[in-house]
């Protein structure tokens, strides 16, 4: 090359790299629509090698519409999918995905166990709990922590959190932050919370069954295939929380989100699916058997996740391993069964295992249904841009710079979101 033209080149390049780096490029950037770091995929893809990271290898593939009922026939009116379609899609998630719960009468009962009058300098009252599960004379006990807020004037809405990390007792959540539960930063926002921890319903490792309440309930006999498992175990437990809460005059009980996080997400969508008292889900980096879309086989597959965690999931959904296109249903009728309630979805960039973009697909997916119910939720195709979060109507959804977690940006997030639908 000539050596004019060489000084042409670099500064052409000097000047892109500059424009590049400008406050309108940065500006720019900030609103671009988000999509997986191409570095960090090549990275990923040689640390796991058989995972599939790179968008361009997703398979082709057709979502069943959730407005097409089992006989073929279009679902037009709302009251055809309150009166039918809605129980169909019920019946092939349970009996293909999650399982079915037992239909045997219990009773229940909560115990208070300790009492902090004044947590948070005196924002809020803080109990131990214990729900108290009795078929004849057995019973199953799990405990769970609640705050209220002290000064309300009037009843609160509440959040009912679904750890599935470790159970936080009252004195520590009184004294200590923990982004993954930010007691009190609910109470400063105006909700009541509640937690519980998910090994303390349904033991979460492969062999926990009999120390859970689904063998509790079985007498001991071991699952039916399509039995309910872990997820959903975890998920009733949540609506059991919200039993005691409904029964509490300073909680409205039907301003009631519930919140959890990678498994945890997962059943938080789940047991709104199967509770409709709940009148918010928010999932986590939820990914494979939550929000995220099955068909796409993005990071964590259906094989994958059946092999690791046969807990979780009843036995049918294990035969859809590498064979996602003939599942009945996919992840975006989750959403949709939650519908007309409110829905919140939150992805993070370094967690390209919980599929992203196939997290934010499904919440679109399921848009014909809000729109149906005569509700807004978000169309949008192109996926919002990094830390701006998208709310329209009844879904939100952020994809928050970082790793695999819930932390207080989310929090702060979906509690905007939850303030638009609850307050
Ligand atoms: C992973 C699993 C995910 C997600 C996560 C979690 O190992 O593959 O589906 O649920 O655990 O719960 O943190």
């Amino acid at each position: 090359m000539p050596q004019f033209q060489r000084h042409f080149a670099t500064i052409l390049v000097l000047a892109f790299a500059s424009a590049l780096s400008s406050p309108q490029a940065n500006a720019q950037e900030a609103k671009r629509p988000w999509s997986a770091n191409p570095e960090l995929v090549k990275k990923l893809e040689l640390r796991r090698v058989g995972v599939n990271y790179t968008e361009s290898k997703v398979p082709d593939y057709t979502l069943p519409n959730p407005l097409t009922a089992n006989d073929g026939a279009a679902v037009a009116i709302a009251a055809t999918w309150n009166a039918s379609r809605r129980a169909e899609l019920m019946k092939l998630f349970r009996d293909q995905v999650y399982g079915r719960r037992p239909k045997q009468e219990y009773s229940i009962q909560f115990e208070k166990t300790a009492e902090i009058t004044d947590a948070f300098d005196g924002a809020a009252t803080g109990r131990s709990m214990n729900a108290i599960i009795s078929i004849a004379d057995r019973s199953y006990s799990f405990p769970f922590v609640l705050f209220i807020p002290n000064n309300a004037r009037g009843p609160v809405p509440a959040v009912i959190h679904i750890n599935n990390r470790y159970f936080i007792p009252l004195d520590t959540a009184a004294s200590k932050h923990d982004p993954f539960w930010p007691a009190r930063t609910l109470i400063e926002r105006g909700y009541a919370t509640a937690s519980f921890h998910t090994s303390n319903v349904d033991p979460d490792k492969r062999d926990g069954y009999a120390g859970g309440v689904r063998s509790f309930f079985a007498n001991g006999q071991p699952p039916k295939d399509n039995a309910w498992r872990s997820l959903s175990a975890w998920g009733w437990a949540a609506s059991r929380v919200l039993d005691h809460i409904e029964s509490l005059d300073t909680i409205d009980g039907a301003r009631v989100a519930v919140v959890g996080h990678s498994r945890g997400g997962k059943t938080s969508l789940w047991a709104a699916c199967e509770d409709p008292r709940f009148a918010i889900a928010y999932s986590n980096n939820s990914g494979c058997g939550g929000a995220a879309l099955s068909r796409r086989a993005y990071g964590e597959t259906v094989r994958r996740i059946t092999t690791n965690f046969p807990h979780w999931f009843c036995k049918p959904f294990s035969e859809y391993a590498d064979r996602e296109a003939e599942l009945p249903v996919d992840q975006h009728e989750v959403i949709a069964l939650i519908a007309p309630r409110g829905v919140y979805v939150a992805s993070s960039d370094q967690d390209l295992w919980a599929d992203p973009k196939g997290e934010y697909a499904s919440l679109t997916a399921a848009a014909p249904v809000f729109q149906l119910l005569g509700k807004e939720s978000i169309t949008n195709p192109e996926m919002p841009a990094l830390n701006q979060p998208r709310v329209v109507g009844q879904t939100g959804y952020h994809i928050r710079s970082g790793g695999h977690g819930l932390g207080d940006p989310d929090w702060n997030w979906f509690l905007d979101f939850a303030d638009s639908l609850l307050k």
